[in-house]
């Protein structure tokens, strides 16, 4: 049984819970190895880890299962747990209500007669957010494939072309690279759609004189990178270079004092803090950062809101500080770091002063 599931197990004896049942996808591949699109897992306070997919991925599993997990194909999976009797009358299981719909609820209701169903909070994101040396290596790897596409990407880059186009070459890269797909939809806002945090590539073409911001990420063993780059087409104007500037000095500084035993509301502090300085704390409405691994969003929490959540060793989080003038432009400059005992690694390697094509 691997040392993710021992933990689990515990866990599960500390909250008087005799099973978890785990729907998330990512959580299922995190647990088990399986990486399909498909199943459902249930692992007890004894320590057994039984997964039941459905025929499609016979196969799969017995190639992809670590060992200690059990591989069930059966269409009723809920029914199966019952009549095996892993599942029975009396028992606390456990469920994920962040990812549980009500109509799932209601069927497992259904299913688990007399079985006290109980909330498990973030029990398996408690787990997956202090990353082991192989999952960081997983992330780097990403990372790595990431920064060789932005690479790329700035020789590909013309006045004229569609940000979709971009969002394409990016993706075609990555794939190229290694990368097992997007890790989200890609971002590529140019010129006034800059000023969109989350403006995704659109048919607007390109022009000379605007800023891009690319924000995309790659995956390997299924763990994501993510970065955000700004670059200029041609000379940018005074306000666009200014605020690029105070971006990259406040991204520069949340880097530098990223480390354990602060908060995350201490971290995205020191963000906030060079931008607001400069004049521009209104046009920073989101969080610095946030956790980074099986899920591109994952805790803690980098914000405003991070007061409960204290950095620690082999967390993954994002620094990406930026500012957006609503119709004119935006800057934004992500890198992912782990936290270490004395304070970070930078696994993004790729340049972040200006760059103008
Ligand atoms: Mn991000």
């Amino acid at each position: 049984m691997s040392n993710r599931l021992t933990q689990l197990s515990d866990q599960l004896k500390e909250a008087s819970l005799d099973a978890i049942l785990i729907t998330r996808l990512t959580h299922i591949r995190y647990l088990t190895g399986f990486s399909g699109s498909a199943g459902i897992l249930l692992v007890t306070s004894a320590g057994r880890a039984v997964f039941i997919t459905d025929f499609r991925y016979q196969e799969q599993i017995a190639g992809e299962l670590l060992p200690g997990v059990e591989g069930i194909i059966e269409p009723a999976p809920y029914q199966r747990l019952v009549a095996d009797g892993i599942v029975a009358p009396g028992m606390s299981v456990g469920f994920q209500e962040t990812y549980v719909t009500v109509a799932a609820l209601e069927g497992l209701k259904k299913a688990f007669r007399r079985v006290k169903l109980e909330k498990t909070g973030s029990m398996v994101e408690d787990l997956t957010m202090i990353k082991t040396d192989s999952e960081v290596a997983s992330i780097k790897k990403a990372a790595d494939m990431a920064a060789k596409v932005y690479k790329e990407i700035l020789a590909i880059v013309k006045p004229g072309m569609r940000e979709n186009e971009v969002a394409m070459e990016i993706s075609y890269l990555g794939k190229k690279f290694g990368s097992e797909g997007d890790a989200f939809g890609i971002i590529v806002a140019s010129g006034a759609r800059g000023a969109l945090p989350h403006g995704r590539a659109s048919t607007k073409k390109i022009r000379k004189g605007e800023m891009v911001t690319l924000d995309f990420g790659c995956i390997h063993n299924g763990f994501n990178s993510d970065m955000t780059r700004t670059f200029a087409v041609g000379k940018p104007n005074d306000e666009a270079r200014s605020i690029y500037d105070i971006v990259l000095r406040s991204q520069i500084k949340g880097v530098a004092a990223a480390r354990a035993g602060m908060t995350g509301k201490e971290l995205d502090d020191v963000c906030r803090d060079e931008i607001a300085a400069a004049g521009y704390g209104a046009e920073f409405g989101h969080g610095t950062g946030h956790g980074l691994g099986i899920d591109v969003h994952e805790g803690p929490g980098i914000s405003f809101r991070g007061e409960g959540q204290i950095l620690k060793p082999g967390m993954v989080v994002t620094i990406e500080p930026g500012i957006y003038i609503p119709n004119r432009c935006g800057v934004r400059i992500e890198d992912d770091v782990v936290i270490t005992g004395n304070g970070c690694r930078v696994l993004t390697r790729a340049p972040k002063d200006l760059i103008i094509i």
